[in-house]
């Protein structure tokens, strides 16, 4: 563990502790050093939105915790980056909406694996899926097709936070609702998302288990219509205007 303080007065305090939290991640063996540069990527962005949650990403951060109350088996997807940002916040998600976890990652290593589902078992996940990798996404043939069959294999919706655009393409055609939380509207990854969640993932993940805690009550009736109500395309739209200094709405 580095020892580095951040004082909490810093104006971009939560930027800098974010970018320190990756940098443990390289550190300890459980984000990639390509992870660093996808931050970089996703700061340039988060800096434009201005660091906030914007209302369309609010709505849905909302539109996606219907859509995993409603799941008959939702999965959340965890990469090195997001393990090493935010790892309690998506144990919380998964116990809120009765998720597995399960570990897919790009470069795929045992030792990433192991140090990932330790990491996250540490900061009380139960069961972590991934090392099993009995299954395959059809049409990929990187690291990321393996999948447990009893996780993402079978899931009907799927949470996919900074992602490579080539996963989200190949669950998407195996009729997954993907809930995708990128900070650039413009991605793949994003553009072929169910419900493009265009915000931070330090934010996303803790508002979506917010929203699911509020719905938790709701009828399935009450439930779809949020999700009716939904456009992915303004959604997308409402993040590049509020990227290019627009409106925010
Ligand atoms: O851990 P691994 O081996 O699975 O590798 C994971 C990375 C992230 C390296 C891999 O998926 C990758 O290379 O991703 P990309 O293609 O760089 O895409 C990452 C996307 O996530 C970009 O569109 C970034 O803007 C976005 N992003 C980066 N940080 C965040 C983010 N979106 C939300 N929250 C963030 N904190």
């Amino acid at each position: 563990m580095s020892d580095i303080e951040i004082p909490e007065s810093h104006p971009r305090y939560q930027s800098l502790l974010t970018r320190h939290r990756i940098e443990e991640g390289v550190e300890n063996g459980i984000t990639s050093k390509q992870g660093l540069i996808a931050q970089g990527r996703g700061e340039a962005f988060d800096y434009l939105l201005g660091e906030r949650t914007i209302p369309s990403a609010d709505e849905a951060e909302r539109v996606a915790a219907a859509y995993l109350l409603l799941a008959d088996h939702p999965v959340i997807s965890v990469n090195g980056n997001v393990a090493a940002l935010c790892p309690e916040e998506m144990v919380e998600l998964a116990e809120a909406v009765g998720a597995d976890l399960e570990v897919n990652l790009f470069n795929r290593t045992d030792e990433r694996m192991e140090a990932i589902v330790s990491h996250l078992r540490e900061h009380g996940a139960e069961e972590v899926k991934g090392l099993t990798a009995d299954g395959r996404i059809p049409g990929l043939d990187h690291e990321r097709a393996k999948v447990d069959s009893d996780g993402i294999g079978s899931a009907d919706v799927v949470v996919v936070p900074l992602e490579d655009g080539d996963r989200a393409e190949a669950l998407g055609e195996m009729g997954k609702t993907e809930l995708v939380i990128d900070l650039n509207p413009m991605s793949r990854s994003a553009q072929t998302a169910t419900v493009p969640i265009v915000d931070n993932v330090i934010r996303a993940l803790p508002n979506m288990t917010k929203h699911a805690r509020d719905l938790n009550g709701a009828s399935r009736e009450e439930l779809e219509a949020i999700i009716d109500a939904f456009d992915a395309e303004a959604a997308l739209e409402a993040a590049e205007r509020a990227i290019r200094g627009g409106d925010i709405d």
